[in-house]
Parts: structure tokens; C-alpha cells; sequence
């Protein structure tokens, strides 16, 4: 009964599938990333050393290329992909494959295809045994979420700032606000702009991204559906909406674009209300759209743009063409989401899960 035999050079017990009592929980922040975080943990050593030993081929226990507790190590993984595994305890172990989603993916059912389980929502004490306490805690877990690197230091803060207040701190209600809009490190804030055709929506999300997303053109209704793209703006990661232009004389198929763009606005946390010297922004009624608001005009390198009335009431002036205005736009846009105060603030974040929303119109292309 249950003899050891070899499956794909492992030894396993007969009936029982290399990843049984394995479970299986992915630590990685939304989107396409550089590397991926995945974490293997078991109430028993010898289910992970089973596990570790499929997945890298190597055979459990007698093995030369057995991991032992400590050890970080380069491996073939499942030969889908190469990546680090690191054992941090005798039952759990950390695996950082490439972030590319496919053989994220890949991994992912070869292991569940093979036993494991997957952990959709572990504590965070759970996630991460070796944090000195649950702050720490819930700082790794989300740190290993965070889209933006400028959450780091601020995360691996946050229990010394909790220890300085002391267990009696209640936050106010600034400290809930301050925290939820610290939120957009962890999870890209979704940000649209709006404006009439030709005042170069698509031109400033072309210049800002540093390479064409979207095609700017001057004939009017040129952008008919929402075009999205991953930016870092400041430091700060952000999903930037392009969208097609607001017209009176709108066709059907425009005012059709415009009517599947109303759930975008109202789930925006910022509306950039583009304009252009003569062509100012129509208002923008959106019920139940609670998103700051930025007012962007462009063709700043014309000369008589600075003594147009857009330009006088604009947060920012911007030349699309010319590249000018676009450092001071990125850091108007991060002002808008987080401000500098919250920055230096040194009272405690209080964390909300990082719940990254589905984007309604697809992954957007990453910067
Ligand atoms: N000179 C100048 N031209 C611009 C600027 N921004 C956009 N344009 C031009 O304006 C036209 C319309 O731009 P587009 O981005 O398609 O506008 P949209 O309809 O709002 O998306 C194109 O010919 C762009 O090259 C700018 O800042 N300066
Ligand atoms: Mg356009």
C-alpha cells in the first residue's frame, strides 16, 4: 500500500496527486509585472518537500538538489519557467516566477493539476508567519500588491508609527480619508479624460506614455472607444482612460460610445477635463461621479495659447507636440489622488484590502 514510486523523477506516495495538502497563494500586484510572487504553505514538511520536489525536479528528501530551510535558489519551474525559490520555513516556501500573466497562468494549473489548493484570501498573519506583528503583517501583504514602488517605504513604516501612537488610537475621520487615497499606491486609481474632439485627448495620453496608444488625428470623432494604458505618473501607477471626444452633432455610433463610457466616469477617481485654446471643456454631469477633477490645455506651444481663457482656468498647460508641461502634469495628477501632506504624514495608515476592480474595458496596455 502507498508505495513510493517516481512520477516525473519525484518520489510520491501512490494515489496522492505531488501537490496534496499544498495550498497555494499568489502575492502579486494586479497587471503585467517583472516578477511574480507565489507562496506555498502546508501544516506538514514533507507535503511541501514533495511539492518543491515536482515542481523543480528535483526528489524530495535524499536529493542533492533538495531545498532546504534558508535556502534561495535558482530553478526551472515545472519546465514552463525559471525563477527563485526560497524556503523560509519547513512548511512554507516562496516562489517568484517571471510576472508575464501567461505562464503565471501556466504555473498556476500545472500546480492545482497536481493537488494544490488555492488560498484565496489567507490572513495576513497566515500570508506572512515571519512579520513581528500583524501590522507588519497586513504592510507585507499589501506591499507585495502595490502597483506603485512609493508605497514601499511608507509600508515598511507603518509599525513603528503604530507602536508610537500606542494600542488606544482611534483614527478620525482625515485619518480614514488620508488612508483611503494612500489606497492608490497599492491599487492603479482610474483616471479618464474628457474634452471635445481635436483638443488632444489622445495626443496627451500618446505624450505621456511616450509612445502612440492612441491615434491623434484632426479630423473630428477620430477616437470612437475608450483607450487605456498603464502610466507612472509621479511615482504613482495609474490606468489613464482616453476617450472619445463630446460633440453636439455626434453620430449614432459616438453617442452609443458615449453612453458604454458613462460606468468609466462614474468609476473614475479623477476626470481630466481637457481643453484647448478656443475649445473649452463641456461640463460633465455624471450622477454619482465623486472623482477629483484636473483642468488640462494643450497646444501651449502656440503663441497666443496663454491668453486664451482655457488656458487662464487651467490647472496645467501642456504641449503635446512640443512635450512641455508634462512633468507638472504628473505631479498635479498625484497631488489630485494623494497629496503631499499624506506623504509626510507620520500617524498610522489604516489598510483597506487591496481589491483591484476588473478594468471594464480590459487590461490596459502597461507601460
Ligand atoms: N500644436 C499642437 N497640436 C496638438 C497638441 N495636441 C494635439 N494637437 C493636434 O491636434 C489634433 C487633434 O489631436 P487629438 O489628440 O486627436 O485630439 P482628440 O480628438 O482630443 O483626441 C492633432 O492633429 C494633434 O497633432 C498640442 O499640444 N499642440
Ligand atoms: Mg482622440
Amino acid at each position: 500500500m502507498n508505495q513510493p514510486q517516481k512520477i516525473e523523477g519525484v518520489a510520491v506516495q501512490a494515489g496522492l496527486p505531488p501537490f496534496h495538502g499544498v495550498r497555494l497563494h499568489w502575492e502579486t500586484a494586479r497587471g503585467v509585472g517583472a516578477i511574480a510572487m507565489a507562496r506555498l504553505h502546508t501544516s506538514d514538511a514533507t507535503a511541501l518537500e514533495r511539492a518543491l520536489g515536482a515542481l523543480t525536479g528535483s526528489a524530495a528528501g535524499s536529493n542533492e538538489r533538495a531545498i532546504p530551510v534558508g535556502a534561495i535558489v535558482h530553478r526551472t519551474l515545472a519546465e514552463i519557467d525559471d525563477g527563485i525559490v526560497a524556503r523560509s520555513s519547513s512548511c512554507s516556501a516562496w516562489v517568484f516566477p517571471h510576472g508575464g500573466p501567461y505562464s503565471c497562468t501556466c504555473l498556476r494549473e500545472w500546480m492545482c493539476s497536481r493537488g494544490a489548493a488555492i488560498d484565496e484570501n489567507p490572513s495576513p498573519r497566515d500570508a506572512f508567519p515571519e512579520a513581528a506583528d500583524d501590522t507588519e503583517a497586513a504592510a507585507l501583504q499589501l506591499l507585495a500588491h502595490a502597483a506603485s514602488a512609493r508605497a514601499v517605504p511608507l509600508l515598511l513604516a507603518q509599525s513603528m508609527c503604530r507602536r508610537r501612537v500606542g494600542p488606544g488610537w482611534q483614527p478620525t475621520t482625515d485619518d480614514l480619508s488620508r488612508s483611503r487615497r494612500l489606497m492608490h499606491w497599492i491599487d492603479p486609481p482610474c483616471i479618464v479624460a474628457v474634452g471635445q474632439t481635436n483638443v488632444g485627448k489622445s495626443s496627451l495620453l500618446n505624450a505621456l506614455a511616450g509612445r502612440c496608444i492612441a491615434i491623434a488625428f484632426d479630423a473630428e470623432g477620430t477616437t470612437r472607444d475608450a483607450v487605456a494604458a498603464q502610466l507612472t505618473l509621479d511615482g504613482l501607477v495609474a490606468d489613464w482612460f482616453d476617450t472619445p471626444g463630446i460633440r453636439d452633432d455626434a453620430d449614432a455610433v459616438e453617442r452609443a460610445a458615449h453612453a458604454l463610457l458613462e460606468p468609466l466616469r462614474r468609476r473614475a477617481d479623477l476626470l481630466i477635463e481637457v481643453s484647448a485654446p478656443g475649445k473649452p471643456c463641456p461640463t460633465i454631469r455624471t450622477a454619482g461621479c465623486t472623482a477629483a477633477r484636473l483642468r488640462v490645455c494643450t497646444h501651449a506651444d502656440r503663441d497666443t495659447a496663454r491668453e486664451s481663457a482655457e488656458a487662464k482656468v487651467a490647472d496645467v498647460c501642456v504641449s503635446c507636440t512640443e512635450r512641455t508641461g508634462l512633468d507638472a502634469l504628473a505631479v498635479a495628477v498625484r497631488r489630485a489622488l494623494i497629496a503631499d501632506a499624506d506623504l509626510v504624514c507620520d500617524d498610522p495608515w489604516v489598510f483597506q484590502p487591496a481589491a483591484p476592480l476588473p478594468n471594464p474595458l480590459g487590461t490596459p496596455t502597461h507601460e
